[in-house]
């Protein structure tokens, strides 16, 4: 990633999806309210083995619909893959994601963007009208997106759905002393995450940042 960033642009149909991400987060906050997930950096770090191995079923998936193995989905592609997983989703809805997700604007999606995509996907959809879906593919992932969300919870101090830098100073005050996790790291890692430089991480820009905190290798 890096330098292509800098070009991402603010369409109007992007900065749309911004904010019903930003209003899906607040209404999952007011759903699991007073039940933090997390009580400290650590307790999200501990679990980066689980994430990397659930994100193998996530590599799989990519390979299996990435037919021409190209190394990104292509629309053709993305059709299949949502005419397979039955998502709930209006093809305009979907285009739209498409691009949102396709930062580097090479009109295909690479690893780390299905990530992203699934993740949206998995927010935003309707919930489900026949219980049969339950048991595609996506569901499975489901609960490992949650907890991601749960991640950016606990970053999201006021619970407005994007992280400014008062969240993350409030986080790390309350964060014991003793963490492995110094003031100015944390300050450059929200700096890394907030690529256009507007003083706020959105849910997009934090689900980027985490993939690379985690330290998925999407050239693999
Ligand atoms: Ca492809
Ligand atoms: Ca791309
Ligand atoms: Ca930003």
């Amino acid at each position: 990633m890096g330098a292509a960033l800098c070009c991402v642009g603010k369409p109007s149909k992007q900065k749309s999806l911004d904010w019903e991400l930003e209003g899906k987060i607040v209404e999952m906050k007011r759903y699991r309210i007073g039940q933090t997930k997390f009580k400290s950096i650590d307790s999200i770090v501990m679990l980066f083995p689980m994430f990397k191995e659930r994100l193998k079923i996530l590599r799989e998936m990519f390979e299996q619909y990435d037919e021409d193995s190209n190394g990104s989905i292509e629309p053709n592609e993305l059709k299949k893959l949502v005419e397979h997983l039955q998502l709930h989703l209006p093809e305009e809805h979907i285009k739209n994601l498409f691009h949102y997700c396709d930062i580097d604007g090479s009109k295909g999606i690479q690893f780390n963007e299905f990530i992203v995509l699934l993740c949206l996907i998995h927010l935003l959809q309707e919930p489900p009208t026949s219980d049969n879906s339950s048991k595609t593919e996506l569901a499975q992932l489901g609960e490992t997106f949650d907890t991601i969300v749960e991640v950016f919870l606990f970053f999201d101090k006021n619970g407005d759905g994007k992280l400014n830098k008062k969240d993350m100073v409030k986080t790390l005050n309350e964060t014991n002393p003793l963490e492995r996790s110094p003031a100015h790291i944390t300050r450059n890692r929200f700096k890394e995450m907030d690529w256009d430089r507007n003083g706020q991480v959105t849910f997009r820009e934090f689900l980027f940042g985490f993939i690379k905190w985690i330290g998925i290798d999407v050239d693999e």
